[in-house]
């Protein structure tokens, strides 16, 4: 008797990470243009307070409206796709019962520092972008997200004139700081770069649907620190176990 092909429990879920903008909701537009008639697709994006990229994707058109949906996470978004990532499981689960069986749901964490990363508990896999705008330096510098996350995009390689940056140096210095793992230049005015991030995601797309892929912790973020409304610092650090619950005011926990 045939067999029948194993139809994966859930979507694949591949989060967007990066410093603020550096090009994520544009990147997730571009996946959405090029792959939604071949791939079911859904969006989750994370705010603070709004749910503004989840509008422009939407005004975009660029997927069925009620396929993006919005965590608006009241505290840094690091929080929610590291700490506490229950709000957007729930969104991911609540787009895969109206909309499935989806194929892929990315998940976009709102503009962060350079080392937020997601929690594997969240996503199986995940993009950290930075932009030429950003410097030429930054891919040197590391941190979880440029070291391991399962691929790196440089983006807007456009403007590298622009901003005195040379790309080749900064690609080849990011390939340096992952010890080899995949790095992207990409420019949504670049059609090669732009196949290149579609097949990447096509070929990851296969791989977890065939088993084939295993989520990597790329590993806690740096100590940061927060100021509140009153100018309260706090700083702390996302070890395993330890969340925004271990917030001491004034010292790293
Ligand atoms: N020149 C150029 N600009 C780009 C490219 N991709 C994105 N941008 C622009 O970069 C700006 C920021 O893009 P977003 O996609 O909003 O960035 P983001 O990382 O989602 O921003 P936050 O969510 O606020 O952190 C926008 O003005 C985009 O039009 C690109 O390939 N080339
Ligand atoms: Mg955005």
């Amino acid at each position: 008797m045939a067999e029948t092909p194993a139809t994966p429990a859930r979507a694949f879920r591949l989060g967007v990470a990066g410093p603020v903008g550096t090009g994520k909701t544009s990147l997730i537009g571009l996946l959405c243009r090029e792959l939604a008639d071949e791939i079911e697709m859904g969006v989750v994006t994370n705010d603070i307070y709004t749910d503004e990229d989840a509008q422009i994707l939407r005004a975009a058109g660029v997927l069925e409206i009620d396929r993006i949906r919005a965590v608006e996470t009241g505290a840094c978004p690091h929080t929610a796709i590291r700490d506490d990532v229950t709000p957007n499981l729930i969104a991911v689960e609540d787009l895969e019962a109206d909309h499935g069986p989806l194929d892929l749901v990315l998940v976009e964490s709102g503009g962060d520092n350079l080392t937020a990363t997601f929690s594997p508990a969240l996503v199986d896999a995940q993009i950290f972008v930075l932009d030429v705008a950003g410097g030429g330096d930054v891919a040197r510098k590391g941190g979880p997200g440029i070291a391991r996350a399962d691929l790196l995009v440089v983006n807007k390689t456009d403007l590298a004139p622009y901003v005195e940056v040379d790309v080749e140096r900064m690609l080849s210095d990011a390939s340096d700081a992952r010890d080899g793992g995949p790095v992207i230049g990409l420019s949504r005015h670049d059609r090669a770069s732009v196949d290149a991030l579609t097949d990447w995601v096509r070929r990851m797309t296969a791989a977890v649907r065939e088993g084939r892929h295993t989520p990597v912790d790329p590993g806690p973020m740096a100590p940061h620190s927060h100021a509140d409304e009153d100018g309260n610092v706090t700083v702390h650090t996302h070890e395993h176990g330890h969340g925004h619950d271990d917030l001491v005011p004034g010292r790293a926990v």
